[in-house]
């Protein structure tokens, strides 16, 4: 048993039962010209966790711990789409409208791939969600079961939209979440402080927070 000097308290972990979620680091949030960029965001904070979240990578895949990614992206024919998100923002730059990195937020356009630098290895599984929350609307509550996973590490891209959304939902699931503090990122500095806050009060209300390095520490 690994035990990691989280906040609020020590966190406990097996590896074989955890999985590192490495939640939309594709190029359509940390790049110029995807959906980030087109909701008016500067994608510029975003892309400096990229070091860290590949550490991260590397060091849940040398320990032999299962590693799952997510995207955000919709069908090309755009029916998973609720339209209420379609119609947000500004027409020209909605879900599905043609950007520098082909259409935006759709699954298969190079703007949806995941950045290069943290590309999935052979047998690492992709969700691709429709959603913001990475349950909602996706097999990732049956893959995770399958593999006995009881346990998640979080990471990606952003800490109060996707990362947070999906860290609520598994943890209304019965998983131990353990979000990694410096490899999520948001548009808003504050919103990031706020989310990091806010899980982790009321005694892991949603879960644990740690920076990476004393994640590594623990193993
Ligand atoms: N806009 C924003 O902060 N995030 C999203 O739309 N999706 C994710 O967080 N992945």
């Amino acid at each position: 048993m690994a035990e990691v000097a989280a906040q609020p308290y020590p966190y406990r972990f097996e590896p074989r039962s955890t999985a590192l979620l490495v939640i939309d680091m594709q190029r359509d949030f940390v790049e110029p010209g995807g959906f980030g960029e087109a909701l008016g965001n500067d994608v510029g904070r975003l892309s400096a966790i990229v070091p860290t979240v590949r550490a991260l990578l590397d060091w849940a895949r040398r320990h032999a711990i299962t590693v799952l990614h997510t995207r955000e992206g919709h069908r090309p024919d755009l029916a998973d789409c609720p339209p209420a998100k379609q119609r947000r923002g500004d027409p020209a730059l909605r879900i599905g409208a043609k950007g520098p990195m082909g259409r935006i937020l759709v699954d298969g356009e190079p703007g949806n791939d995941i950045v290069p630098a943290l590309a999935p290895l052979a047998g690492e599984p992709v969700i691709v969600k429709p959603g913001k929350g990475a349950f909602w609307a996706t097999p990732l509550d049956e893959m995770l079961r399958w593999r006995g996973v009881t346990h998640l590490i979080l990471a990606g891209v952003t800490t109060e939209v996707c990362v947070q959304t999906t860290m609520r939902e598994a943890n209304d699931r019965g998983y131990d979440c353990l979000l990694i503090e410096d490899a999520t990122e948001s548009y808003f500095p504050e919103f990031k402080r706020a989310t990091l806050d806010m899980v982790r009060a009321q005694g892991a209300i949603v879960g644990w927070t740690a920076p990476f390095a004393t994640l590594r520490a623990s193993l």
